[in-house]
């Protein structure tokens, strides 16, 4: 199990030479059932796979792969709440959180059922969210909350940020929710310029509640908060935390009533579906947020339940894959067609790289072939004035995944129309491309000279031949953009199970840390430390004021 070089890792090396010549537009000629045979409907989304380099027998190789790696048994083990993530010691059990009432699969933590728990937690959001949108919790001097600025970083962040964003017609009209997560004092103070300290409603957001950017970033909304007007007592009206540290939450101040609790078996990037989706539900509404859930719920069930070849997120996974440790790609681009998703890219960023940019496997043995790619993207059509230059005829081959809603909303439908048509002729011209025969037939018509023909051919051929997926969803719904987060969070625990890394870790993230504190400490002292390098020691003199 070590060593990725089983069977079905030499077959598929193998295979992927004999599909030296093959071309993708070519196979749509032969076989008429391309497009249905690599598309797949789950959880309200479709994915149309069939614009890769595939063949049928691609498809069950790979699905030979996912199954002798043990994506089914290790699904199944996370599921039933064993601790997989082997590091941290920890269960892995976010699909918890999305789990309805009633439902026939019941989660566990050693034997102990935690739906209670998850059910406590959501009532408890419910009742509080219904309170602040009702206008009866209201700010120190009467007024209504109209703003809500969660303070978190990272998994606190980026998720909450992400489906805000997207639910952009669903948010409350009186209410604005806004991010702050850099420790950088120009975020917090962009914020608190557009914000009135009467009205407004802090959410500290932080598993840990020691993470220094969250804490200063609270410190600081803090004081702000004191010197405008409001009291200590004040305090509990406005600030509200969403942490499994209760200890540290209190001694921030924060009263035991407003704190939303969450449990070690949430991962940071997993979160938004517990009470760090807090913000979420305060600007959508709890009805908007449990509909999220049961997006994912539905996409959980799926995954739970579908053979592997027709597993979506087991099929992006596994092209993913393909892709990376067979065709050598480094890098995957991700391609909203939707204004409204244009965090999704940073979302997945994170999803992705943090879960899977291991080079150890779980065992702690080095890893001999390549895991995960760098993520990347814009929302569409912004990168075709960008990069999809490189992405049309640069030197690397970079699989894109486009997603786009087929019904764009009750406004500016000529917009959407333009939208999906450019979407769809991205994907049709990374594949079909533009043959040196078809530019010079085109140059010549335009009545231009054979010389100049031949001088500028080369620099309008596209070979094409360059993979995408599309995924398709009804609309930017609740209930489809959380069928969409959990195929991707699914996606990365098949990719994670093939690569044999733990998912769910993020030890690569400390380093920088322990150093920040040992540099800011010198900074404030004036005491460089001659254990940096001559190029720290230089930089830090520079910033010592
Ligand atoms: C996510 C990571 C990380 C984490 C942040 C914030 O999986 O663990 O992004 O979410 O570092 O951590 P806190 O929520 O503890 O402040």
């Amino acid at each position: 199990m070590n060593s990725p070089l089983s069977p079905a890792w030499v077959a598929l090396a193998e295979h992927q030479k004999q599909l030296a010549t093959f071309r993708m537009s070519d196979a749509f000629v032969e076989d008429a059932e391309r497009a249905s045979r690599f598309t797949l409907d789950a959880a309200g989304l479709v994915l149309d796979y069939s614009k890769h380099l595939i063949r049928p027998q691609t498809m069950s190789l790979l699905t030979t792969l996912a199954a002798e790696r043990g994506v089914t048994t290790k699904r199944d083990a996370m599921m039933a709440g064993e601790r997989i993530n082997t590091t941290e010691n920890r269960a892995v059990l976010h699909m918890a959180l999305r789990n309805p009432i009633g439902a026939a699969r019941t989660y566990a933590v050693d034997g102990v059922n935690v739906a209670p728990l998850v059910q406590h937690e959501l009532a408890h959001m419910r009742e509080f969210t219904e309170r602040v949108r009702n206008g009866e919790w209201r700010g120190y001097t009467g007024r209504e909350i109209t703003d809500v600025v969660n303070i978190g970083i990272g998994g606190s962040d980026l998720g909450p940020q992400m489906v805000c964003e997207a639910m952009r017609r669903l948010v409350l009209p009186r209410m604005t929710a806004h991010f702050v997560s850099n420790v950088d004092g120009a975020h917090l103070e962009s914020v608190l310029a557009r914000v009135n300290p009467e009205t407004t409603l802090f959410t500290i957001s932080s598993k840990t509640f020691t993470t220094q950017e969250t804490i200063m970033n609270a410190k600081s909304a803090r004081a702000w908060f004191l010197a405008r007007g409001g009291t200590e007592a004040d305090v509990a009206k406005h600030f509200v935390a969403v942490s499994t540290n209760t200890k540290a939450v209190r001694e921030f101040g924060i009263a035991a009533d407003n704190v939303f609790g969450f449990w070690d078996w949430v991962g940071g990037r997993y979160s938004l579906w517990s009470a760090v989706g807090l913000t979420i539900a305060l600007a959508i509404g709890m009805d908007g947020f449990d509909e999220l859930l049961a997006g994912a719920h539905a996409m959980d069930e799926h995954f739970a339940t579908a053979p592997l070849e027709f597993n979506m997120p087991v099929v992006l996974g596994m092209l993913g894959v393909w892709y990376n440790n067979f065709w050598g790609t480094t890098s995957h681009c991700i391609k909203p067609y939707a204004q409204d998703l244009h965090r999704l890219p940073a979302y997945l960023q994170q999803l992705e790289m943090e879960s899977n940019g291991k080079s150890v496997d779980l065992q702690g043995n080095a890893l001999t072939v390549p895991s995960c790619p760098v993520i990347w993207g814009e929302p569409g059509t912004n990168g075709q004035h960008a990069f999809f230059q490189l992405l049309h005829q640069g030197t690397s081959m970079i699989p894109v995944d486009f997603i786009a809603a087929l019904d764009g909303g009750p406004t500016m439908q000529d917009h959407h129309r333009v939208l999906l048509a450019n979407c769809f002729a991205q994907s049709e011209a990374l594949m079909v491309g533009k043959s040196a025969a078809v530019v010079r037939a085109e140059l010549a018509a335009s009545g231009m000279s054979p010389e100049a023909i031949d001088a500028l051919t080369p620099h309008k051929v596209f070979h094409g031949n360059r993979p995408s997926s599309t995924i398709l969803l009804p609309e930017v719904s609740p209930r489809a953009l959380g069928a969409l987060i959990a195929l991707y969070e699914h996606k990365v625990f098949t990719q994670g199970v093939i690569w044999n890394v733990n998912s769910f870790d993020q030890w690569g993230v400390e380093l920088g840390k322990q150093l920040a504190k040992k540099i800011d400490g010198e900074l404030q002292s004036g005491n460089i430390s001659s254990t940096h390098d001559g190029s720290t020691q230089a930089l830090m003199r520079r910033a010592i004021r």
